[in-house]
């Protein structure tokens, strides 16, 4: 059985969730996050070098970086959902998502949650490639999601695991406040029941 480790208001909701969705038995190891610095805890050191939520393990494996983990849980699934087939005119769309998710806007994002925190004058070279970023990628999501229901086309998918977390994070950092489609979106994708599930390790 898998074991998925883990931290607080982090990526591994994305495990916890597919996991749901595809009705898999796995067991928890909740760590929490230090009040002061929001780092993870010693505890998830001892369990792989990086220290990063998620990490799972199964059997002899033992696997982070949530993309990877994603793909892993989805190997095991005798059904292969939530993955259209090579042939499926959506396998593209979900394969580009998929890496978008974490290949290319989770770094503004973050970025984005830590600027918050500082004194900034605007003008800075990362405050101009925010600008530019952050524009580009909700317009380039708002314009996808005003013409189909999931990332990929009409099925849900494990892309929008994948791009939901870090439209959660975008959320909270008031960068989506002007896009309705994204936010209406975010709305259905945290309404469905596996989403709530996972939602309630917290
Ligand atoms: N690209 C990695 C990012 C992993 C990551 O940065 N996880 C965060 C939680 S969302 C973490 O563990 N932060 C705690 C720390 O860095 O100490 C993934 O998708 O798994």
């Amino acid at each position: 059985m898998i074991t998925v480790h883990h931290l607080n208001q982090s990526r591994s909701k994305r495990v916890l969730w597919l996991l749901e969705e595809l009705h898999m038995p796995y067991k928890v190891v909740e760590h929490q996050r230090d009040a002061a610095t929001r780092l993870a805890p010693e505890s998830l050191k001892a369990i792989h070098p990086l220290a990063k939520a998620p990490i799972i393990v199964d059997g002899d494996i033992t696997l982070c970086e949530s993309g990877a983990v994603v793909e892993y849980i989805l190997n095991q699934d005798e059904q292969k959902r939530l993955r259209p087939e090579l042939t499926d005119p959506e396998y593209y769309a979900y394969l580009e998502w998929s890496h978008f998710a974490e290949g290319s806007l989770a770094m503004p994002i973050i970025a984005a949650l830590f600027m918050n925190m500082e004194e900034r004058d605007g003008k800075q070279a990362m405050d101009m490639y925010m600008k530019k970023e952050a524009m580009l990628d909700f317009s380039y999501i708002e314009s996808t999601l005003a013409e189909r229901e999931y990332f990929a086309g009409k099925n849900f998918t494990a892309a929008d695991i994948m791009m939901t977390i870090v439209l959660e994070f975008a959320n909270y950092s008031g960068l989506i406040k002007e896009k309705p489609h994204t936010l209406a979106y975010l709305e259905k994708m945290q309404a469905r029941p596996a989403y709530q599930k996972a939602a309630s390790y917290g």
